[in-house]
């Protein structure tokens, strides 16, 4: 019965191990009321006031305020987002400017790549390797500074396991060792790699330099960053810390977006779940800070023992929390715990998943592990994950990759919108005054040959879909998977989220920006090719999860 073990798999997968421990079906009943005026230590607010949501998000200004001020002091009143730095460099080179007028530069970025990360290991930086992290620093030559740029060394353990050294009930410090081995990696973002310097010619005090360069397949566009040693009193690292999370307010703060993610109470404890329920856009990243979305839905229906038996499970039926976290200036990794509460407190096995944020995006390797043919007990299942959206998403536009006419979100269905083109799609996107996020399913191919999967797109408020915080679902699209018997494997799935800055809205279908989605597509689809001196390479900006680490 028991068979199913989940270890490390990701959201969407949840579900799935309910399966195993499904001896009693009932309706699951909510916890009684009596935990509502409970208060969290941590917030000093009731339990009641956090499931509703009521949360404050000032503290995301409090992390992003300094950083700006830190740009502007840096670089002038009219920089103070690496956007706008990054989009200065940009001009330079539309206006043909080829020749630096000084003489210490000796090539300008012409390296127009703005989402990826950049991820190097150990075992690929030359003399660095082997070096002790504290020593080392990372530079860029910009606007005519050589200025720190954030960075962050993530140490795996030589089984592969990830060092999650930054908080946490399973921080695990003691696994790190301070020198760049050869499974360590390096992380920074190819926007802030710089112009071609001499970096003696602009600073003192270290005795390995590594030239880092950078180039897109695509256009041959280079760009370069230093990785120093300092055996003496390193200078001060960056203060820019573009993605991190806070515990209290269950909140991610990442330089381009705010995330709020759901509490929840299950027996009378408080979790803070994964599942998010505000987005927010800032302003100086082409949105209002108005959030958008109802919530994320993961929602599945299974059937049992020949279709005899039938259950559907939602996001509100899972506890869950941090385990761990690797919280860097480049990205956080948040490893979260989440299991099924079932009637009679039958609770299904705890599933582990990564979810990783960067400046403008989050990405999340969803792993399966499935020894054994559950097929047995289990006669299909039917998943589907997606976000819905609010009344503030009104009068913005959904696309995907295959239906790039766009649908208007209003709430309302159209003959257009009931008969679009449901394949699976490799990205889809809203977009409005609010902002834009774009979504990137990546498929586990042995998945995908044995589950049917289509995408759902439904815009239409009379249509209630409980549990929710807004009745009725608008523009809610989701992927809608079909499975009658998963083979026993490890099944590895990436889900993205990316918060596009300054994605050109125009109240009109059909006038979608290619070039700003095709960006993050070609951020995997064609990495960038890195040279620490002798060679190229590629760069492997995907994420790894627990077994992922282990299989690179
Ligand atoms: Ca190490
Ligand atoms: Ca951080
Ligand atoms: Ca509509
Ligand atoms: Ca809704």
């Amino acid at each position: 019965m028991t068979t199913i073990i989940l270890r490390k798999a990701g959201l969407s997968f949840l579900y799935v191990g309910c399966v195993a421990f499904l001896v009693v079906i009932l309706k699951i009943d909510p916890c009684d009321a009596s935990w509502e005026q409970k208060i969290d230590e941590r917030t000093g607010l009731t339990y009641g006031t956090l499931v509703k949501g009521e949360v404050p998000d000032s503290a995301f200004w409090d992390y992003i305020t300094p950083q700006r001020e830190y740009l502007r002091a840096l670089f002038g009143p009219d920089i103070s987002t690496t956007y706008e730095l990054h989009y200065k460099e940009c001009e330079r080179l539309d206006r043909g400017s080829s020749l630096p007028e000084d003489q210490r530069i000796l090539a300008y970025k012409t390296l127009r790549r703005w989402p990826d990360p950049v991820i190097i290991r150990g075992k690929d930086l030359g003399e660095a390797r082997a070096a002790k992290i504290a020593e080392l620093r990372m530079f860029a030559a910009h606007l005519g500074k050589f200025v720190p740029i954030p960075y962050q060394v993530d140490e795996v353990t030589p089984e592969g396991h990830k060092v999650l050294p930054d908080g946490g009930p399973e921080a695990n410090p003691q696994d790190g060792d301070g020198i760049m081995d050869g499974q360590d990696e390096l992380v920074f973002m190819a926007h802030d790699a710089g112009d071609r310097v001499k970096p003696e010619q602009w600073i003192q005090g270290f005795d390995l330099a590594v030239e880092i360069t950078l180039k897109d397949p695509l256009d041959n566009g280079k760009a370069w960053c230093y990785l120093l040693r300092f055996p003496k009193d390193p200078p001060e690292p960056s203060p820019l810390n573009y993605a991190t999370y806070d515990d209290r307010y269950n909140q991610h703060y990442n330089f381009y977006v705010f995330s709020q993610d759901q509490f929840k109470v299950h027996g009378g404890k408080l979790y803070r779940q994964i599942f998010n329920q505000k987005w927010k856009i800032p302003d100086y990243a082409g949105g209002t800070f108005t959030n958008f979305i109802d919530r994320l839905k993961f929602r599945a229906r299974v059937r049992l023992f020949f279709g005899s038996v039938k259950m559907t499970t939602t996001e509100d039926d899972v506890s869950g929390d941090t385990l761990a976290l690797r919280d860097g200036p480049v990205r956080c990794n948040r490893r979260c715990w989440g299991q099924m509460i079932l009637p009679l407190g039958v609770k299904t096995p705890k599933v582990i998943s990564d979810i990783i944020g960067y400046d403008t995006m989050f990405v999340c390797p969803v792993e399966i592990s499935v020894p054994v043919n559950p097929g047995l007990v289990l006669t299909d299942f039917t998943m589907y994950a997606g976000t819905d959206l609010n009344d503030e998403a009104i009068g913005g536009y959904w696309y995907n990759s295959n239906n790039l006419s766009g649908f208007l979100i209003d709430g309302i269905s159209t003959p257009n919108e009931t008969q679009m083109n449901k394949d699976m799609d490799t990205w889809r996107l809203v977009t409005g005054p609010w902002g834009t996020m774009m979504n990137r399913s990546i498929w586990d191919p042995d998945f995908m040959r044995q589950a049917k999967i289509r995408i759902e797109f439904i815009d239409d408020r009379t249509r209630e879909d409980p549990p929710e915080y807004y009745p009725g679902q608008i523009g809610m699209a989701y992927n809608y998977s079909t499975v009658d018997n998963l083979k026993p494997g490890l099944y590895i799935t990436e889900l993205d989220w990316f918060f596009i800055p300054f994605f050109p809205f125009s109240p009109a279908a059909g006038s979608l920006n290619m070039e700003k989605v095709r960006a993050y597509l070609d951020m995997y689809d064609t990495p960038l090719h890195i040279s620490v001196g002798k060679g190229w390479f590629p760069n492997d900006p995907r994420p790894k999860g627990y077994h992922t680490q282990k299989l690179h």
